[in-house]
């Protein structure tokens, strides 16, 4: 191949790899209202309220008092009308309107409205995967939230599309809480969590998984995050969500990072984000050999180090470009030296969607970025002398889309 077909040959190669989007907050449409779509959900993306409460600030609750298309009215006007949608999240509703085949510009939100009333979310779901080139998402499975368990225990066919993740924040992040709905539900255990408690945590997991069969078990984790410690955390870390994953072979995701709540008056739009002690993974990947990382962190401080721990442990497997990092100046950074240190051998990408619409957007703009990093990689490696083949760029693209993730996760 020659230098100057690269560019387009990589950046084709990219479009057309389908992606297994291995975090998002969607559900299948067997879920119903869980699954968040049309204009006035991707309007009121907890990104862009916080991004209104910039542009145009009221009292918080005059705006959580008023019904969702109030809210969505108020952000169209204020963050698409009176400013200009230069950001990430807003120049994403412009892709999407785009990628509807409306302009931006000029249509208005009741036509939207129509628009979407005159679809089905079964042909929607269909329409986006589409349009976003997409094999498969992995879905956050709440194992404490009652409507999602309803919908699990009628067990009803699933869409091969949406894999599940056990989302087990609860049981890490708060222990005191996640106890009384263990015994409610009955499991006998104790706020101290002594060995007959783990031995129920464990039947829980494995009740839990047994229903929902997920690839992978997942917890967002705060910036103190420290193992080992002699914590609650700590204790069914080792005792039961270590151990619990090895047994089921699947990987424990952990997104390490993230400020619960700094602002609390933005309820979900008001998280923010710590470094973390990168210690605390290097001793967790080096004392549970046979469990499997997937693991991504909130702050930019974090990631070269992420990477540098990644070389040493191969039941790590770095993911994503998460939440306050998926832009695309720090997607490039974040990409390229992920290159540099594993080579093909990481996730690049992960959507977070929570609005089915946002698929198209985020894997859009996501894979331009990702195709110029490429790009620039394999142009050094010609320099280099090494004559890259399209076979080698389509197997790294694959590799990295889906292939990692489904060997990492035995699927
Ligand atoms: O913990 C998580 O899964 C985070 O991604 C979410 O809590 C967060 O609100 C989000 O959607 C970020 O993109
Ligand atoms: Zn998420």
């Amino acid at each position: 191949m020659k230098k100057s077909e690269l560019a387009s040959v990589v950046s084709s190669i990219v479009q057309k790899t389908k992606v297994l989007d291995v975090h998002t907050h969607l559900y299948s449409a067997e879920f119903g209202d869980l699954l968040l779509w049309g204009i006035d959900e991707l309007l009121t993306y907890h990104y862009l309220v916080c991004e209104t409460f910039l542009q145009a600030p009221m009292p918080y609750e005059k705006f959580w008092a008023m019904p969702k298309p109030k809210q969505a009215e108020y952000v169209w006007e204020h963050l698409f009308q009176k400013a200009t949608p230069v950001s990430e999240a807003t120049r994403g509703v412009v892709t999407t309107i785009r990628n509807l085949g409306f302009d931006p510009r000029t249509v208005t939100l009741n036509r939207l409205r129509q628009h979407f009333k005159s679809i089905t979310v079964e042909e929607y779901i269909d329409t986006v995967f589409d349009n976003a080139n997409l094999e498969a998402v992995v879905m956050t499975n709440n194992v404490f939230d009652h409507e999602e368990q309803t919908v699990w225990a009628k067990r009803r066919k699933r869409d091969p599309r949406f894999l599940a993740a056990m989302r087990i924040d609860p049981l890490l992040n708060q222990w005191g809480d996640a106890v009384p709905r263990l015994s409610k539900a009955g499991y006998k255990v104790k706020v101290k969590p002594d060995t007959a408690t783990c031995r129920e945590v464990r039947r829980f997991l494995a009740d839990q998984a047994d229903i929902m069969e997920p690839v992978y078990t997942a917890a967002s984790l705060p910036p103190s995050f420290e193992y080992p410690e002699k914590s609650e955390r700590g204790i069914l870390l080792d005792n039961c969500i270590l151990p619990f994953s090895r047994q089921r072979g699947i990987p424990f995701a952990m997104m390490v990072g993230v400020k619960k709540l700094i602002n609390p008056d933005l309820h979900v739009a008001g998280d923010g984000v710590g470094k973390a002690d990168i210690g605390a993974l290097e001793r967790l990947c080096q004392r549970n050999p046979e469990n499997k990382f997937l693991v991504t962190y909130l702050s930019r401080e974090n990631q070269h180090e992420l990477c540098v721990t990644a070389r040493k442990f191969h039941n790590l497997l770095v993911f994503g470009c998460w939440w306050f990092l998926n832009l695309p100046s720090v997607i490039a950074e974040i990409t390229c030296e992920r290159i540099e240190l594993l080579g093909p051998r990481f996730v690049p990408q992960h959507s977070d969607a929570r609005v089915l619409d946002q698929l198209v957007y985020k894997w859009e703009h996501s894979r331009k970025v990702i195709a110029e990093v490429l790009t620039a990689k394999y142009r050094d490696l010609m320099d280099a002398g090494w004559a890259v083949r399209k076979s080698d760029i389509e197997r790294d693209v694959t590799a990295m889309f889906s292939g990692n993730f489904k060997n990492f996760a035995s699927l």
